[in-house]
Order: C-alpha cells, then sequence, then structure tokens
C-alpha cells in the first residue's frame, strides 16, 4: 500500500522490478510506476552519517548546514550521540526547547508510521514543542471548527459520490475536481472512484461548472470560468448578491440553521460599507462577465446543487474565506443536509471525500501525553527559529515563539513543504542541533547535523487503514532493508533504552508483536460493532479483509433533519455566517463574517506590474509531493531534467519563449530553472509549476541561490493565511519568467553528499 494506491510488487535483488495495481481498483494512479528502482536508488542514505562540522565543532548554531561534509558512524556511535545531545539540551534548555513538529507525510502504516514513533518517543522522554494543523488545511482547520463545529467530518462524512451521481443536477466547482489529486489518500486507497462518478453524473445529465484558472482541473465535458487567481470569494459573494435581491435565498433555512446571515446581508448589499457585492463589482475583480455571474446564480437555485471548494483556495492569503464563502452561498441555497445538494470541500484535492466511512476506530499506537504544551502553528517554523521570545497572535490568543536549540525530524522535507526556502535555510542555520530520519538524501537530511537512514515502506511489514476505505490491508515487505537502514522504530527503541526508558517505548514488543498487537485492537472494534474478523495469520496470508462501512452518506443529513438534537458543536449549534467570536478578536485580516480581501500575490495589484505572471505552485501529478520524485512517472514528465511549468502560447511568445525550453521564472525573493510547456487551457497571465522537485542550489552556501530544477518555493511567500489561521499560502505567487541563456548546469539532487569514512 502506498498513499497513492494499492498494489503488489515484484522484486529481485532487493529492488523493485514491477509494480501491479490492485484489481478492485478502478482507476490505479500512474504514480504506482515511481516505486521501481525506488529502493537501491543512488540517494538512498546508506548508514547513519553526522555533519563533519558538527562531529569536530560540536552543537551549535552554523551557517554551513547544506554546504558540509559528512562522516559515517557506526549505529552505536549514532545512538551514543544521539542520545548525549539530547540529555544535553533537556538539561540545559528543558524539553520545550526540542522542536518535534516533524510534519510531513512520511508513508502509510499504522504502526510504522515516522510521525506517530517520533511524536511517541519525544512524548516519553519528557516532551517537545509542536506543530498544530496542516499544510494541507491550515485555514481550514481553525475557521471550520468556528463555523461548522468541526473540519474533518466535512471530508469524512462527506456526501458520497454514489449520492451526487445518482442526485445532483448541477456541481459548480470552486477549483475544478482535479482528477489528478485524487490518485492520493493519507494512508493510502484502495480504489479510485472520482473519474467514474463524474462520468455517471454527466451520463444522466447533470452538468459541472468548474471555476479555475486551469481548463484540466476537471476531467470531461464542464462549463469552464477561468477568473483572476484568487478572485473566487468576490465570485461567491456576487453569486449570493443575486441570490439575496432576486428573492432566491432559502430564507427559511437561514433561519433555522444558521445564525448571524443579517449582519452578513448588511455587508452582502453594501449597507454595512457603501459597496454592494454584485455582479459588476465581482467583474471587476475577477473578469468574469456580471451576466455570467448572474445566469450563474440563477441556475443554482433552479435545480439541486453542489458546490463544492479545493482546498487550494484556503492555501492562500486570506484563505479562511473561500470555505466560509463557500458554506454560506451553500446555505443562502438552503440545499444542505439534501441528497446530492449543498456544500463540499475537498472534492479533487483528496481521494477522500465522497468515500464512505467506517463507523469504527483504526487500531491506533497509543501516543500518550505531551508534558510539554507549548506549540506553534505548523507553517511558523522559520518564525519560531528566527524569532525566539516574540509574541504572535494565533486564533484569538497571543503566544510566544519558545528558544528552540534541537529540531527532530523523521517522516517529512520542509524543504518541499515550505515556503521562501532562502528564509528557511537562514532559520535552519539557528539551532544547535538538526536531526533528520529518511531513507533518501532530501534537501532536509543534507541540512541536517545527524542523519538516520530509514527503511521505506517497502522494506517492511505493517497494517493500514483508513477511515474511509473497506479494506484492512497487510502491508507486507517486498523486499529487505536496503544497506544499513534501519525502521524508525528501531532506532528509537535503542535511543530509549539508552536514556532509560526502553521498556516503556517497546513494551516488550518486536515490531511484528506490535501489528500482531495492533490488529487484535482493531478485532476489537470490530466486534463490538457486531462483525467478525480473521485471526491474524488468516488475515496475513489472505492480505486483505472487508470493513463495514457507512454508504450513501449526505453530508449534514442528521442536521437537516434535527438541528437541536444534532446541534453543531459551534457556540450557537448552528452554522455561523457571523462568528461572534472571531469578531471579538478584532484582526483586520479576518472579520467576523465572510469578506472579500484584496490579496497581495495577485493579477490585480500593484506587484503585479513588477512581477506580472500568476504562478500556481500546486500538487504534482505525477508524484506524491517530492516523494519518489527521480521515479519513471515524475522523470518522464521533465523538461531537459527540468520540471515542467506551463505557460499560456500568449505569455511564452511575449518572452520570446519556445516548447522545451529551459526558463529562469524569478520574483524578489528567489529564483530557479524549470522546462517551458505551452498549454491554451491556462488563462493568459497565469503560469503553473507543481511543487515536489528536489531543491538543488546552484551554490549549496548561498541561502538565496538559485535552485536550478525547479522548486516554486523558492519563490513562494512565507506569510501566513491570516491572524486567525496563519496558514500556509504557498498557492499563489508573482513571478516574471524569461528564457534561460547560458550554459545549463546540472541536476545534483539525487547526488549523496560527500560522505567520509571515519577516521
Ligand atoms: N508552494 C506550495 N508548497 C506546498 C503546497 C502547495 O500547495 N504549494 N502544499 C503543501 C501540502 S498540502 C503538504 S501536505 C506538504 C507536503 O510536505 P511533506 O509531507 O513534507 O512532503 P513529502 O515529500 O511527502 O515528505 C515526506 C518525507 O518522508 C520520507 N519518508 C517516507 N517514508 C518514510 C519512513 O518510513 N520514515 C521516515 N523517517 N521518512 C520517510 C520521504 O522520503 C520524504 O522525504 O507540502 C506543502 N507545500
Ligand atoms: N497527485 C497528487 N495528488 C495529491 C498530492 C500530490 O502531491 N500529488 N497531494 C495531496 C495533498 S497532501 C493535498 S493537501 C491535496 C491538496 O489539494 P488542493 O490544494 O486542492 O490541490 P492543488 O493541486 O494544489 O490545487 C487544486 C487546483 O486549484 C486550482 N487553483 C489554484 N488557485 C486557484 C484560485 O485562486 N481559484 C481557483 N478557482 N482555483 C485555483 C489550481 O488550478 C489547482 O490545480 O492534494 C493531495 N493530492
Ligand atoms: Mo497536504
Amino acid at each position: 500500500m502506498a498513499h497513492w494506491g494499492m498494489f503488489e510488487a515484484e522484486s529481485a535483488n532487493g529492488e523493485v522490478t514491477a509494480v501491479h495495481p490492485f484489481a478492485g481498483d478502478a482507476d490505479p494512479s500512474p504514480i504506482l510506476e515511481n516505486a521501481v528502482g525506488s529502493v537501491r536508488h543512488r540517494s538512498r542514505v546508506t548508514g547513519p552519517a553526522v555533519r563533519r562540522g558538527w562531529l569536530e565543532g560540536g552543537p551549535g548554531p552554523s551557517d554551513r548546514r547544506g554546504a558540509d561534509e559528512f562522516v559515517a558512524v557506526s549505529w552505536d556511535e549514532l545512538t551514543e550521540l544521539l542520545a548525549g545531545e539530547l540529555r544535553r539540551v533537556v538539561d540545559r534548555h528543558g524539553n520545550r526547547a526540542i522542536f518535534g513538529g516533524s510534519y510531513g507525510w512520511s508513508a502509510p502504516g499504522r504502526f510504522h508510521h515516522a510521525q506517530s514513533q517520533v511524536h511517541r518517543f519525544l512524548k516519553q522522554f519528557g516532551g517537545y514543542t509542536r506543530s498544530e494543523n496542516s499544510y494541507s488545511l491550515g485555514a481550514t482547520s481553525v475557521i471550520m471548527p468556528r463555523v461548522m463545529g468541526t473540519h474533518w467530518k466535512l471530508f469524512a462524512r462527506s456526501t458520497n459520490w454514489d449520492v451526487i451521481a445518482r442526485e445532483t443536477d448541477l456541481m459548480v466547482c470552486f477549483g475544478g475536481v482535479p482528477l489528478k489529486n485524487t490518485a492520493v489518500n493519507d494512508g493510502g486507497t484502495s480504489n479510485h472512484p472520482t473519474r467514474g462518478a463524474l462520468d455517471a453524473l454527466r451520463a444522466r445529465g447533470g452538468r459541472i461548472v468548474t471555476i479555475s484558472p486551469l481548463r484540466d482541473d476537471v476531467h470531461g465535458e464542464a462549463k469552464w470560468l477561468a477568473p483572476r487567481p484568487g478572485s473566487d470569494v468576490a465570485i461567491m459573494l456576487a453569486l449570493g448578491h443575486v441570490l439575496a435581491t432576486e428573492d432566491l435565498a432559502d430564507r427559511a433555512f437561514l433561519d433555522r440553521y444558521t445564525v448571524g446571515y443579517d449582519k452578513f446581508e448588511d455587508y452582502l448589499l453594501g449597507r454595512s460599507d457603501g459597496v454592494a457585492k454584485d455582479p459588476a463589482w465581482a467583474e471587476g475583480l475577477s473578469g468574469i462577465p456580471a451576466a455570467t455571474i448572474a445566469d450563474l446564480a440563477r441556475q443554482m437555485a433552479s435545480g439541486r446543487t453542489l458546490v463544492t471548494v479545493t482546498w487550494s483556495l484556503q492555501r492562500v492569503r486570506h484563505g479562511e474565506q473561500a470555505p466560509w464563502a463557500g458554506i454560506t452561498l451553500a446555505a443562502m441555497l438552503g440545499q444542505i443536509g439534501l441528497p446530492g445538494g449543498g456544500f463540499g470541500h475537498g472534492y479533487g484535492s483528496m481521494n477522500e471525500p465522497g468515500l464512505a466511512p467506517v463507523p469504527y476506530p483504526l487500531p491506533t499506537l497509543f501516543q500518550g501525553q505531551n508534558p510539554v504544551t507549548e506549540s506553534i502553528p505548523v507553517a511558523a517554523i522559520s518564525d519560531l527559529l528566527l524569532h525566539p521570545g516574540e509574541r504572535y497572535d494565533y486564533n484569538g490568543e497571543t503566544r510566544t515563539f519558545p528558544d528552540i536549540r534541537f529540531v527532530y525530524w523523521a517522516g517529512g522535507n520542509p524543504f518541499h513543504h515550505h515556503q521562501d526556502l532562502g528564509r528557511l535555510r537562514r532559520a535552519l542555520s539557528r539551532p544547535d542541533t538538526i536531526v533528520v530520519h529518511d531513507p533518501y538524501w532530501t534537501p532536509m537530511a543534507k541540512h541536517a547535523d545527524i542523519v538516520v537512514p530509514s527503511t521505506t515502506s517497502l522494506e517492511r511489514n505493517d497494517l493500514s487503514c483508513t477511515r474511509n476505505d473497506p479494506l484492512m490491508v497487510a502491508m507486507q515487505a517486498a523486499v529487505p532493508p536496503y544497506a544499513d537502514a534501519r525502521d524508525d522504530y528501531d532506532t528509537f527503541a535503542a535511543l530509549a533504552r539508552r536514556l532509560g526508558f526502553g521498556a516503556q517505548f517497546t513494551e516488550g514488543r518486536t515490531s511484528g508483536e506490535w501489528i500482531e498487537h495492533l490488529y487484535e485492537q482493531w478485532r476489537g472494534f470490530v466486534r463490538a460493532d457486531g462483525g467478525e474478523a480473521p485471526q491474524f495469520d488468516e488475515f496475513w496470508a489472505r492480505g486483505h479483509v472487508r470493513m463495514r462501512t457507512e454508504d450513501g452518506l449526505t453530508l449534514l443529513e442528521d442536521f437537516r433533519a434535527d438541528p437541536e438534537r444534532n446541534a453543531l458543536r459551534t457556540p450557537s449549534g448552528k452554522i455561523e455566517i457571523f462568528s461572534s467570536d472571531i469578531d471579538g478578536f478584532g484582526y483586520d485580516d479576518c472579520a467576523g463574517h465572510p469578506t472579500w480581501y484584496e490579496p497581495q500575490e495577485w493579477l490585480g495589484g500593484q506587484r503585479a506590474e513588477q512581477f506580472p505572471l500568476h504562478m500556481i505552485a500546486n500538487q504534482p501529478k505525477t508524484r506524491l509531493h517530492s516523494q519518489l520524485d527521480h521515479g519513471a512517472t515524475s522523470q518522464a514528465s521533465k523538461v531537459q531534467g527540468r520540471e515542467p511549468i506551463r505557460l499560456h502560447p500568449d505569455d511564452a511568445a511575449a518572452r520570446g519563449i519556445a516548447s522545451g525550453d529551459v526558463v529562469r521564472v524569478f520574483n524578489d525573493r528567489g529564483a530557479c530553472l524549470a522546462g517551458a510547456v505551452l498549454d491554451d487551457g491556462l488563462l493568459v497571465g497565469v503560469v503553473q509549476l507543481s511543487t515536489g522537485a528536489w531543491y538543488d542550489p546552484l551554490d549549496p552556501s548561498d541561502p538565496n541561490s538559485m535552485c536550478v530544477h525547479g522548486n516554486p518555493n523558492v519563490l513562494t511567500p512565507d506569510v501566513g493565511t491570516s491572524r486567525l489561521a496563519r496558514g500556509s499560502t504557498g498557492q499563489h505567487v508573482l513571478v516574471e519568467v524569461e528564457r534561460f541563456e547560458g550554459e545549463l548546469p546540472p541536476i545534483r539532487a539525487y547526488e549523496p553528499p560527500t560522505v567520509l569514512s571515519h577516521m
């Protein structure tokens, strides 16, 4: 099992030689092919390694990180050094000086999940400063609990695809329904139903309107509206304006199920600020003709309509507003809780929305409490390291950044996920010690002081299952561990023994025994649900067993049926179109109701005079994030070895750029090379460069060096969504593009650093 689907691997000589998708998967992902040749790839970390400057000079701030050589050490030496340094930091600075946020996707598996392992280890060691929320849903996970009482139920209990295919007349999709993203589900997936569901919807006469700067954000036939990126909230407000002024809003629904519509309507109609948010107003901001918006609003009110918002729309400045305005628009239509109507968030962002949930808990490695209470919103990592002691606003609180001395990362790649990589590199020069566990010499591993070689999920047994998939799967090792790589669990078990809490950490179990233990825990949940599951050995031999799922769900149908008994977990128990709590925070960048705020990184402002192209830094079609970037599917998309950047032919012609050219993409934060691909399925003025090319600085000793490979995060802003959520805003950035002249620098991203043998 991989995050991008279920498969069987063929192997020879310790390497994966072929992958075969699960026969039950209707639409397997081409990302699977990236696994072939990945185990013995030259970018693997072959054994424990310590940065030379750290080994010789001891812990402390260093700007050599990312440019230094490494020294190979034995596992015993590694355990000794790492345990000693953890002890030193805790004795001198306390546990809060350890940052163990360790954000990232690592690999599926209920036991060997790297984040679960590192967090459990650090909790038992006395705690660590943690991170909250995600890069995926930074804004949503803070705003939606205040508006809807939850954020995760929006996905886990979303209206199912078969209900949509059967009932929906019109899907209005902000951000489209990008099929490429449904390849992926956190923890794995055994089936990909989206393509089939959209086909079935259309075969029945249902229609799709996709609102996106990219035509291919939806598969198959759809009406394409291409607004100026960042203007969606204006369009949503204008749609609402038409509903409100043409007597098409469902007042009875708004009265019974929501609070604060009146205050919002004062804003919508311009009573509170003198600006009516009507279609003409939205045309000026979005470029979508007023008549088209008005017409769409009337169509939406005339049948069963589902309003969907992709997660990308909240990964921008003021990202809180799009999901909030989207749910408000759906509430005005009054179809929330009706089959095939209402609201959806994340169709086409992840495979999970639209899939039926399992009704009982999944097996979980018990974590325990974190004795340290400090935490940061996850995308504030550079702020944290650069500004110890500084106060900041977050979600109604005033917090202070602790003074971090030790950074522990296992299962994530900040050089993939974080913005403004030049700033991140300066931030990473500050701590005393950085430890990274990874199977590969990723850019983050190259910036570490202590590098711990992990196995990949292909090299170990595990269990996998997720909350919206019917299968409990035996993940059986395809190959033995590569070189001197170890399971993260074994690394932590050895460290825990050395630090005096080995028995507590392992509870006396080997990893094989843990897997059986978790399986038995899950069998108990199945039994409590009135079901039966086979003994472990039988399960392991069969390869998977089927779980009960709750089919045919409609989001919030229970709330609609009985809003008192099934009250939402908001202060009012209803959908909060106006939130008194948020209003009470007094933030100038997140008011008490959905509001249009002008973005900084967009074509409608002054900054576009200097950097006239709007770059969409979205998820890659050919891989998951940075994982297996050297695999066949990912490599096949590259242009002269660089990550492809799509440009409209008019924008390319204006710059003398031809298809297949290497271009330099730049702004005032940094620059990268990329390979030009021309495509008239983009709005003019928009370019698209996905995330995930491994950061490859021309001069590794210069934090602002150009990336020769095409990592968009050298360009993106490290600015939060707002003071409410401080989510990542990496999706949008203004740039300029020019043909790259001169000698093409080689790609060194996948080459390991120099590793000296121990003297
Ligand atoms: N500009 C911009 N930036 C973005 C986004 C965007 O839209 N635009 N999207 C953001 C989003 S939504 C996300 S979720 C993040 C993703 O960011 P990450 O989750 O950090 O990215 P991955 O490449 O998945 O990193 C996972 C790492 O875990 C390692 N790994 C795999 N298996 C194991 C294991 O068993 N043990 C250990 N120790 N390591 C393992 C992999 O080799 C890899 O280095 O990126 C964010 N960044
Ligand atoms: N293949 C693949 N699938 C993935 C991932 C991956 O790495 N690879 N990552 C997974 C993860 S961790 C996450 S969180 C999800 C993320 O899911 P999303 O954040 O929804 O995914 P993106 O591809 O970044 O963006 C979706 C689309 O939104 C459109 N868009 C961008 N800006 C705007 C705008 O201002 N207005 C409108 N209307 N549209 C806009 C873009 O054209 C883009 O293609 O994807 C998941 N799926
Ligand atoms: Mo994500």
